[in-house]
């Protein structure tokens, strides 16, 4: 199966968030990131982008994704006979970086195909499940007890699992809160980097609230410091930033920096690269979980699909719609079930239709990318 791109069209969006999201590395009240649609042989495929606003979670930016899409990786496909991502995946290989600009892309020719192939993203991925574990990410609130107060709002909604958000001087105080409240909540953390070994007792002491896991303690360029630290603590590691590649997921492995790795397909360049760390993984009885990045419904299915792989065994941060958006951009939205699972589409390709209407709401600039003009 061959598809012909005849154009692109790439988005800059704008969201509002319901509410503010505050993490180790800044606060956000708007979702800022990049729709890509792809048109051939009368399909469309969607593709998200997740890079964000400023170089926080890490140095892509929309500007930047926008940049090297344009310049680099559209190219390689507008006016292209694709016959698959992997060619796409080759093309662009001698290009470094842009990691999640390359996703974007990655996604939006997965739905084509799999619409060309009428079928769905969870069956061209190997998925098996039909709805996946899924918690709730909760940002930095302004005390301990607003936090409190927000995991038992989602908990009533019906996420069984939480994870709190920690920086320096924000750690051990808010965990111990939520622990008090909540004796059998399953409960990890994410630091977004912001710490460094002169704060291992700090860390160790988070050991006495029975977390699942401790996410990305350290900078993301520091797999050694992060064996050093797995060594002291009782509670387990899990690598975000730091994993850029199947490459990357060996290594930390093999020098155990970490004993749990969160997969983000945006993180690690695609789908291919998520599917092959999730390979790795299951082979060696490491536990993954899918992470978020505040996706709309268009990355937020493609992170369902890839959740219902079976090494998937810990609740991914994949929430209902309604956690971050009062209207998302793909229907239908994602709903919670009662035990805390949400349904992975079964559709073509991503399994969504795109709102136009409410596409065109969110728009702050758009770009059209045509053979011969791009
Ligand atoms: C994480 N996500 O696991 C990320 C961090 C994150 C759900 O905790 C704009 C761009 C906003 C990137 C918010 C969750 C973001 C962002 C959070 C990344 O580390
Ligand atoms: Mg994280």
């Amino acid at each position: 199966m061959t598809v012909l791109i005849e154009r692109v069209e790439m988005r800059h969006i704008r969201m509002r968030l319901l509410s503010p999201f505050e993490t180790s590395f800044g606060v956000e009240d708007d979702r800022e990131a990049l729709v890509l649609r792809l048109w051939a042989d009368g399909l469309e495929g969607w593709g998200e982008c997740v890079a964000g606003a400023f170089p926080g979670y890490s140095y892509e930016t929309v500007g930047t994704a926008w940049h090297a899409l344009e310049a680099f990786f559209l190219p390689a496909v507008v006016g292209q006979r694709i016959d698959g991502v992997d060619q796409v995946r080759h093309r662009i290989e001698r290009y470094k970086g842009h990691p999640q600009a390359r996703a974007g892309l990655e996604l939006g020719l997965w739905d084509l195909l799999g619409k060309a192939e009428g079928r769905s993203l969870r069956s061209l991925l190997g998925g098996e499940a039909e709805r996946v574990p899924v918690g709730v990410s909760i940002g930095i609130q302004s005390d301990a007890a607003s936090l409190v107060r927000a995991a038992g709002e989602y908990l009533d909604q019906g996420y069984r699992r939480i994870k709190v958000k920690i920086k320096p001087g924000r750690d051990v105080g808010e965990v111990r809160a939520v622990r008090r409240a909540f004796p059998a909540v399953a409960l990890q953390v994410d630091a977004n980097s912001a710490y460094t070994l002169a704060e291992t007792e700090t860390l160790k002491a988070l050991d006495d609230f029975d977390l699942l896991l401790i996410e990305q303690p350290l900078a993301e360029d520091d797999l050694i410091d992060h064996a050093r630290l797995q060594a002291e603590l009782r509670t387990a590691v899990c690598l975000d930033e730091s994993i850029l590649s199947v490459r990357h997921a060996r290594q930390a492995l093999d020098i155990g920096a970490c004993r749990v790795i969160n997969i983000k397909p945006a993180r690690v360049g695609g789908l291919v690269e998520a599917v092959a760390i999730h390979d790795l993984c299951r082979a060696r009885g490491i536990p993954v979980w899918c992470g978020g990045m505040l996706e709309t419904g268009i990355g937020r299915a493609a992170n369902l699909a890839l959740a219902s792989l079976p090494g998937f065994t810990l609740p991914g941060d994949i929430s209902a719609s309604a956690r971050y958006y009062a209207r998302d951009l793909a229907e239908p939205t994602f709903t919670l079930n009662p035990d805390s699972t949400i349904d992975v589409p079964t559709g073509p390709g991503l399994g969504v239709e795109v709102n136009l209407a409410e596409l065109d709401r969110v728009t702050v600039r758009r770009g059209e990318f045509g053979a011969g003009r791009s």
